[in-house]
């Protein structure tokens, strides 16, 4: 079994943030705003982005054209002249890649990475890959994180790109709302099977937008971040703060 990629800390960093599932579109400017004034000001040593920060990613090549893409861009190198910040891929941002990370100084992660900090192991994934019960999501996720998917898809023209994720996107919400469909959570055996083979106490994940601690047993847990949506009552806008003291969330209002 090859072992999970491992990301010791400096021995410098005090406190790190991790947040995930922020799902950023154009289409809603509040929740742009709080993550680009949250970038611009935390006190934090590190960023750790635990996948969906975007609401969906059609290639690099798009964030080279004035709009969107290239403002959250502009956010990610301006933060990372600061501090540093890390990426990991979500289920709908899976193909930002290399160049975009050099472009923006940001450093790519494996889904799962192990982060030591203050002598503490911290297991740090997306979730994704954890939710055994979504099947049809699991087949889809071995096709696309193929290569050959991969270079197909970003082989397309932009705008074809733009409407294929429209329409994939517009089938996963029907499926979403279609009766007896039940939302699938991380396997908790599943949890416990990677924590021990990373020596790790503790897993941190998003993807499931259910901000929740979880006691796995034999001294094992999971912490789950918050999605972000600055237009909801209340607005949601939280990062995990993992200091000495250990993990603390911090709702940013
Ligand atoms: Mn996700």
């Amino acid at each position: 079994m090859t072992p999970f990629a491992e990301l010791p800390a400096p021995a410098g960093w005090r406190t790190v943030d991790l947040i995930s599932d922020l799902h950023l579109q154009a289409g809603e400017p509040a929740t742009f705003e709080a993550w680009r004034g949250y970038m611009q000001s935390t006190p934090a040593d590190a960023v750790f982005i635990l996948g969906d920060l975007f609401e969906v990613w059609i290639g690099d090549d798009a964030a080279t054209l004035p709009g969107f893409e290239a403002q959250c861009a502009e956010v990610l190198r301006e933060a990372a002249q600061r501090r540093p910040v890390f990426f990991m891929h979500g289920n709908r941002d899976f193909l930002l890649g290399t160049r975009f990370a050099a472009d923006c100084n940001i450093t790519l992660l494996a889904d799962p990475t192990v982060l030591s900090l203050h002598g503490e192991r911290w297991l740090l994934s997306h979730g994704d890959e954890l939710c055994l019960e979504d099947r049809d999501y699991l087949a889809f996720r071995a096709q696309v994180r193929t290569t050959e998917w991969q270079q197909a898809f970003l082989a397309r023209p932009l705008q074809e790109r733009r409407a294929l994720a429209r329409s994939m996107r517009t089938q996963s919400e029907d499926r979403k709302r279609s009766p007896g469909m039940v939302w699938a959570d991380v396997d908790g055996d599943a949890a416990r099977r990677w924590l021990r083979r990373a020596d790790a106490h503790t897993l941190i994940h998003g993807h499931t937008h259910r901000p929740a601690e979880h006691d796995l047993g034999d001294g094992l847990r999971r912490i789950v971040l918050s999605d972000w949506d600055a237009a909801a009552h209340p607005p949601r806008a939280q990062l995990l703060c993992l200091s000495i003291a250990g993990a603390q969330r911090v709702d940013l209002r």
